[in-house]
């Protein structure tokens, strides 16, 4: 949490305008409408959710965020940018939640999801994370969670990173925006090129 993810898409936004390059914004939870209404209750921090309901609440609405947009716009050609996605399920249900990794693996197959092709993780000290998110706004469900549940789910990202290098770029959010971005751009960049070539 905090670690600068909209700041980057807002950064990337304007990047890809500039370019030309036909790019569809989304987030998780809440891209759909059906998913703006599982968000409210996901982030309401006066419900208590067993993990399972909050697992299936997650997984209802990426349903609708892949059949409504992902998919459509994956066929007409648009690079599709998600604001989390399958990762945090894994670390925050899956870790956080204890739910476990092959049980969550099992539902994704099933489910059928398409797989994204490059993923940033921006990487921050559990602290400074909360400290950011505490000055924007007030906490949410999972932001009022206890540090050991925070520290649980950044684990459960490194290990993620660590087991798919190919896919994950890791950047060290500590850094400044600018700086952030120049990695995101540079990595972009590359990957467009393979792309054509
Ligand atoms: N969730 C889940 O449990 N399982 C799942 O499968 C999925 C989601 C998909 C959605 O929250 C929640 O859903 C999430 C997990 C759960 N947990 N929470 N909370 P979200 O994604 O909507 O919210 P978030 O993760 O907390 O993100 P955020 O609050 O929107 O923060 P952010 O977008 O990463 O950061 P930001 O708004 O760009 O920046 C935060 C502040 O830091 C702001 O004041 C910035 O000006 C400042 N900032 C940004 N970059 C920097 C740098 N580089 N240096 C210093 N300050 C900075």
């Amino acid at each position: 949490e905090g670690s600068g993810k909209t700041t980057q898409i807002n950064f990337l936004k304007d990047f890809f305008k500039e370019k030309s390059i036909k790019a569809v914004f989304t987030k998780e939870p809440g891209s759909s409408k059906i998913g703006g209404e599982i968000r409210s209750i996901l982030l309401n921090k006066n419900l208590d959710l067993s993990p399972y309901a909050e697992l299936f609440l997650i997984f209802a609405d990426r349903s609708q965020h892949v059949e409504e947009i992902i998919k459509p716009k994956l066929s007409a050609d648009f690079l599709v940018v998600s604001d989390r996605y399958i990762d945090s399920t894994f670390a925050y249900q899956g870790e956080g939640r204890s739910i476990g990794h092959e049980e969550i693996s099992k539902i994704i197959k099933k489910m059928n999801f398409p797989l994204p092709d490059k993923t940033f993780l921006l990487d921050l000290p559990v602290s400074e994370g909360l400290k950011r998110a505490k000055k924007r706004a007030e906490f949410d469900r999972f932001e009022s969670e206890e540090i050991a549940f925070h520290e649980k789910v950044r684990n459960a990202y490194l290990k993620i990173y660590e087991e798919n290098k190919n896919r994950i770029i890791k950047i060290d959010a500590m850094k400044s925006s600018k700086k952030i971005f120049d990695e995101i751009k540079k990595n972009i960049e590359i990957e467009w090129f393979k792309r054509k070539n």
